[in-house]
């Protein structure tokens, strides 16, 4: 007989832990869109230990812009879901209840849940891609679908920063406090860069509003971090028997959890210290460490590692070369950024190679390499640019590249082809579509626009080893360009 659905907490009966409270005792008070795998494992699990340690009405309404997968399985659970924390030494899991309902593919009933008065926070982890910003401008992008057709319907809106402004201005007129709005995702100050796309937008519409909410509404900066692979059927096998229950919403991630945040919440907040997380005035410089060691060297290791026939994070730190590359990668990327206070980054490197080497996480290259043009700005290429102006060592950042653009191209060493799986994925094959030459691909991949400053595309010093990089992983393979590098 297959296991009862979870439900309630009353049904477990495994080694799972349960929650530290009773769910139902707390109201909602924050409305948390983009309810994927990340934002299971990370804030709602700080959301968790916030509620168990001192209360309050902070349990969350989470929004799935789009898919109705989420809710059809948290929705029958009450919310509730488990989460597996896979360390070197073993597996623990718990049971979460921080998420009160979802709203799925429904724009109409998400703006009536940011409409709530009692929502007083409302947060975001919606990727790179979802925002609508256009990051070198600093304001809406007029080019993202979800922008352009709110822009057309501001009444009606359906994505992020339409939804965002509509509900304010709604919460202005009724003269409902305006909630906090903060970004989780893996971006350079991504409170402020939303700020500026939310109050751009707004500035569109109606020139009041926007005035408003410049000068009434906080949007608080966050660096996050967890590594949280997706579920697979063995994170739903081991939720079941840790619970006891069948439980179609579980996620697995590594023990280590961070989240730096700038205390800004003049609506007040959960206690979101009780799990760990830093309130700090200035998160800029975790932010910079976080995207450039942490996700820069990600990002190299899965175009690389991909194409080299990895498929774990994992394979590619038990190929020796490749673990000398990312060494190397995270050196040159610590020597790009002032210093931080209290921290050291060659600690944070080797607690970084420690999490990658994790051998009970089973991370994708394939899921890292996803969505590159969002991800390279921030990760390979400022960097890289710091580096060219410091007069450092450019090498690193420009295998990193050289192996993003051998992985544009779209096809395995063998021929096979696999999707690019990116916003600008279109634009980008008939950019290299017929190319062969190293230096044409570096000329157009460089041009996408947004992408590559001039200042660092231009430079002989940057261009000239990413193309030599590249013509090896075309003529050589990449394996072959790995091991030539790390000798
Ligand atoms: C990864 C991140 O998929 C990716 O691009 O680099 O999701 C990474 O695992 C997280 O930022 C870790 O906190």
């Amino acid at each position: 007989m297959s296991p009862r659905r979870l439900a309630d907490i009353s049904q477990i009966v495994g080694a799972a832990k349960k929650p530290g409270y009773d769910p139902s005792g707390h109201g909602t008070g924050i409305v948390h869109i983009g309810l994927g795998a990340f934002h299971r494992a990370h804030q709602a699990v700080m959301t968790d230990d916030a509620l168990a340690d001192a209360g309050g009405d902070w349990r969350i309404t989470g929004v799935s812009l789009r898919s109705t997968e989420i809710a059809d399985a948290l929705n029958p659970q009450n919310g509730l879901y488990t989460l597996i924390e896979r360390g070197p030494e073993g597996t623990e899991a718990r049971v979460i209840a921080a998420i009160a309902n979802v709203i799925a593919a429904d724009p109409g009933g998400t703006l009536k849940a940011l409409c709530d008065e009692n929502i007083r926070i409302v947060t975001l982890t919606v990727t790179e891609k979802g925002y609508g910003i256009d990051r070198t401008a600093g304001g809406p992008d007029r080019n993202h679908p979800a922008v352009a057709e709110d822009l057309e319907s501001p009444e009606t809106p359906s994505g992020v920063l339409g939804l965002l402004v509509a509900a304010l201005k709604h919460r202005r007129a009724a003269r409902i406090a305006p909630f906090t709005v903060l970004s989780c995702d893996n971006l350079p100050e991504n409170g402020k860069l939303l700020r500026l796309g939310v109050i751009g937008f707004a500035r569109q519409l109606d020139a009041d509003l926007a005035d408003w909410i410049e000068n009434n509404v906080a949007f608080p900066s966050s660096m996050v971090d967890r590594i949280t692979p997706a579920s697979t059927d063995e994170t739903l096998a081991e939720a079941a028997a840790q619970t006891g229950c069948e439980d179609k919403a579980a996620v697995e991630c590594e023990p280590f959890i961070q989240w730096v945040i700038e205390d800004a919440f003049p609506q007040g907040r959960p206690a979101w210290e009780a799990g760990g997380a830093l309130f700090v005035t200035d998160v800029a410089p975790y932010e910079r460490m976080k995207l450039t060691m942490l996700n820069g060297s990600h990002s190299m290791m899965a175009y690389a590692g991909f194409l080299a026939g990895h498929r774990y994070v994992r394979d590619v730190m038990n190929d020796p070369a490749l673990a000398r590359l990312v060494r190397r990668h995270l050196a040159a990327a610590s020597g790009v950024m002032p210093p931080l206070v209290g921290i050291t980054f060659a600690d944070y490197g080797e607690a970084l190679i420690e999490r990658f080497r994790n051998p009970a996480i089973a991370h994708e290259t394939y899921q890292i390499a996803m969505d590159g043009t969002q991800k390279l700005p921030q990760r390979i290429i400022a960097p890289a640019l710091v580096a060219l102006e410091q007069g450092r060592d450019v090498r690193p950042f420009a295998f990193a590249t050289a192996a993003w653009m051998r992985y544009a191209l779209g096809r395995k060493e063998d021929g096979t082809a696999y999707e690019l799986r990116d916003p600008m994925a279109e634009t980008i094959q008939k950019t290299v579509a017929r190319l062969s030459d190293p230096a044409d691909i570096y000329d157009g991949l460089t041009k996408l626009p947004g992408l590559f400053p001039s200042e660092l595309a231009e430079s002989r010093i940057f261009a000239a080893p990413v193309t030599d990089l590249l013509e090896t992983m075309l003529d050589s393979g990449m394996r072959a360009a790995i091991d030539r590098e790390a000798e």
